[in-house]
């Protein structure tokens, strides 16, 4: 269909005047402001194809969440201290499903940055084709150098106040930073005492009770999946090429491990203290062995591997060395301008991010304009989330599906998300930007199911 340009401006004054009530609305919101303004551009073509939409403005619907909760979570340290931090649920979108996203326990969150979180989870959960809405939940809760029994005690008392607000066809969390089969299982613990055994109310939990094979290792390799698919498109392969990844933790080390198992080079793995660069290529074994098992720092690596370098308060987009793809796996905002300069300098062609919005906007505009291929997480690290569908698919059943089963519909999954980003792309005249055809495909299905539903 051809759009008239008058249609377009009207689109385009919508679009606009839903963000600036959103920016006057939430002035301090800076992170969830920018996972909207991405969105704007995406926005704009889509309502100008779809003006029957504009009056019943969808768009200023889908950017206040159905609800947020906030709550006090009380705990004793092992000093028989009382300790207070402050737990969220942001319940986002339920076009699609009950609300589905992670919980995230960092010093660092907040209603912005968990906003941000839900929103990309929206259109997120839409690519994976799955029955699932968009949610994010968490604490300003900082899980280094706690006990077993501190972690155990925050989280028995996280869920004593969010049990009352989940449920599996309602709201499903599951990890996130700092979230991990541990805490899972603690959270899980009290979930059932005090309501009973509903398997399905959390994803993430060990295999001994209701959890799914591959769910550990599905962001990493679903994101190596995502990467290849393109490499096919390309007629190259993982052996050429040379890959940096920043983070250490469940994102990173499963990228790490399936890029390395498809025959690329991995140098480099970071956390909030530096960076590891390994010119032999990273040990994943020895990785997991510092940080699933002893819960060490980075610096222990080196200790292990004497050939490693080890860049003390850097970030891996800071390193002077060449390599072709960036795996960027820790946090949001991690790549700026700067960063993104350097990178490209050192000879980057393709950047697929497993974390949420690492890169800023200014280097997202900047890859753009050098016609780097950029792939954002939305799309390449949705298979984490669709492992965990695949979860309650099981739990629901009350079977346990063989690794083999979850890894092909996790590789398929991920072949048609990547599909789907670059012929939507296509069809809306945009070729090789990703960016906007994971935008324009996944709100397509939240709009029109949100419009099905009627104003509610
Ligand atoms: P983990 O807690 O397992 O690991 C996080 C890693 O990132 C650690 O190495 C951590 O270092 C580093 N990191 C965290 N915050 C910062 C920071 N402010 N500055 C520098 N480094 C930092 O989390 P995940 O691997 O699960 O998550 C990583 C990213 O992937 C996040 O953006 C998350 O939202 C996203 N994601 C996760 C999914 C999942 O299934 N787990 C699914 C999809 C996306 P340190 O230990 O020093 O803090
Ligand atoms: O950002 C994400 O997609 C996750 N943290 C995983 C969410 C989930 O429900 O598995």
């Amino acid at each position: 269909m051809k759009v008239s340009q008058e249609i377009k401006q009207e689109a385009n004054q919508y679009v606009d005047e839903v963000f600036q009530k959103l920016q006057v609305q939430n002035p301090n919101e800076t992170e969830f402001l920018q996972a909207v303004e991405e969105f704007l551009p995406a926005a704009k073509l889509f309502f100008a194809k779809n003006p029957h939409l504009l009056e019943k403005n969808i768009f200023g619907q889908l950017v206040e969440p159905e609800r947020l909760i906030s709550f006090r979570v009380p705990w004793v340290d092992d000093q028989q201290q009382v300790q207070v931090n402050r737990g969220y649920r942001v319940q986002f979108n339920s076009a699609l499903g009950p609300y589905k996203g992670g919980l995230r326990f960092h010093p660092t969150v907040n209603a912005s940055v968990l906003k941000f979180l839900a929103f990309e989870q929206i259109f997120k959960n839409s690519l994976t084709q799955l029955m699932i809405g968009g949610g994010k939940g968490g604490a300003d809760f900082d899980p280094k150098g706690k006990s077993d029994g501190e972690i155990m005690r925050f989280c028995q008392s996280f869920m004593l106040e969010l049990q009352r607000h989940i449920g599996e066809n309602f709201d499903v969390p599951a990890g996130d930073i700092g979230v991990g089969a541990r805490e899972i299982g603690y959270l899980f613990g009290m979930y059932k005492k005090l309501n009973g055994m509903d398997f399905g109310v959390l994803t993430g939990k060990p295999l001994l009770y209701g959890g799914s094979p591959g769910r550990t290792e599905a962001t990493g390799y679903g994101l190596v999946y995502f990467v290849e698919n393109l490499l096919k498109d390309l007629h190259e392969d993982f052996s050429q090429h040379t890959v940096h990844v920043s983070g250490s933790g469940n994102v990173a080390i499963y990228a790490i491990e399936k890029a390395l198992a498809l025959g690329a080079k991995v140098l480099t793995c970071s956390d909030s203290d530096g960076v590891i660069y390994d010119p032999a290529g990273i040990d994943v074994t020895l990785l997991k062995e510092i940080k699933e098992i002893k819960r060490q720092r980075l610096t222990a690596y080196q200790k292990n591997r004497p050939d490693a370098q080890y860049f003390s308060k850097k970030s891996v987009w800071d390193l002077p060395f060449d390599f072709t793809i960036a795996l960027p796996c820790a946090t949001q905002n991690e790549i700026s301008l700067s960063q993104a300069q350097n990178m490209v300098d050192h000879g980057l062609k393709i950047i697929v991010e497993g974390a949420n919005m690492p890169t800023a906007i200014s280097a997202v505009a900047f890859f753009a304009q050098e016609n780097i291929y950029y792939c954002p997480g939305k799309a390449a690290n949705a298979g984490g989330v669709a492992v965990s569908a695949l979860e309650m698919a099981q739990d629901s059943q009350r079977m346990i599906w063989n690794i083999e089963k979850v890894d092909q519909e996790l590789s398929a999954i991920m072949k048609n998300i990547y599909q789907t980003c670059r012929d939507t792309a296509n069809a809306y005249d945009c070729p090789n930007n990703f960016l906007m055809g994971s935008n324009l495909a996944s709100l397509e299905k939240v709009a029109f199911a949100m419009d099905s539903q009627g104003i509610v």
